[in-house]
């Protein structure tokens, strides 16, 4: 009877063992699924505005929010071309409030030395200028060759972030900047899909349907001076392939994932 006992004991704790290693497996697979689904889905839903300028113009393809071509600026080969000096792209006020957000675009700089353009910029246009606020993917304007999270009176913006400083060799590499903001005001830079930076500075801002809008090379409205290709003004030298906004703080892997399917 014992070794029956012992016996049916020994199968029974296999048998345990044997379960157990299963659900593991299962958990793991789904959750690994559940993750990769999750945020194929999250990237579809929450983006708001993509231009790629593939057509001709700067339309958004996803949502209303259409650009208009300022000061020259120029469309050639499925990019827009700015020089730097007026040239900027500004678009129709969006048709949704935005508050966490990601901001990410493809661009190729003319050249490393220039300070303060701003690649892509959500604003809440003040016809007064003195208390527009805004959030910009900007280059070289607190640290030279850095890129930082550019925002109104520096208010969310560090002198320095830490990230990598761009050198002469960046200038012949298109390069993918996405900056995430987050409900509890931190804020991250990636670079080809790599954190950059991460710091909390500020409150999160709001940007209103209706109101708001979204430049394309230029840091902030407000100024009719113009700058120079390399010089500290808020005109970028650049090409910029595409421009996006989501509507949600995306995730690491988000990012990469955006960053290794590239630009459309
Ligand atoms: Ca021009
Ligand atoms: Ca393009």
């Amino acid at each position: 009877m014992k070794i029956i006992e012992l016996k049916n004991n020994k199968s029974f704790y296999k048998n345990i063992v044997y379960i157990m290693m299963f659900l593991l497996m299962i958990s793991c697979g789904s959750s690994d699924d559940s993750t990769l689904e999750t945020s194929g889905e999250i990237s579809t839903k929450a983006l708001l505005h993509q231009w790629t300028f593939n057509d001709g113009t700067a339309n958004d393809i996803v949502g209303e929010t259409d650009g208009e071509l300022k000061n020259g600026a120029e469309i050639i080969g499925g990019k827009l071309v700015l020089d730097g000096i007026d040239d900027y792209v500004r678009t129709s006020p969006i048709k949704t409030d935005i508050t966490n957000k990601t901001l990410m675009a493809w661009v190729t700089l003319s050249n490393v030395y220039q300070r303060g353009g701003g690649l892509i910029t959500l604003e809440n246009p003040d016809p007064s200028c003195s208390v527009e606020t805004f959030d910009s993917i900007v280059y070289g304007e607190r640290m030279d060759k850095q890129w930082i999270a550019g925002s109104d009176f520096f208010n969310r913006t560090p002198i320095d972030n830490g990230g990598s400083l761009e050198t002469i060799e960046s200038v012949a590499q298109e390069i993918y900047i996405a900056i995430v903001y987050n409900s509890d005001n931190s804020i991250q830079i990636y670079r080809n899909g790599n954190l950059y930076s991460s710091d909390t500075m500020g409150v999160l801002q709001n940007y209103s349907a209706n109101s708001s809008d979204v430049l394309l090379g230029l840091r902030h409205q407000c100024t009719n001076v113009p700058g120079t290709p390399n010089g500290l003004d808020r005109f970028l030298a650049a090409s910029i392939n595409e421009a996006r906004i989501y509507s949600t703080a995306l995730s690491d892997s988000e990012i990469l994932r955006i960053f290794e399917e590239g630009p459309q």
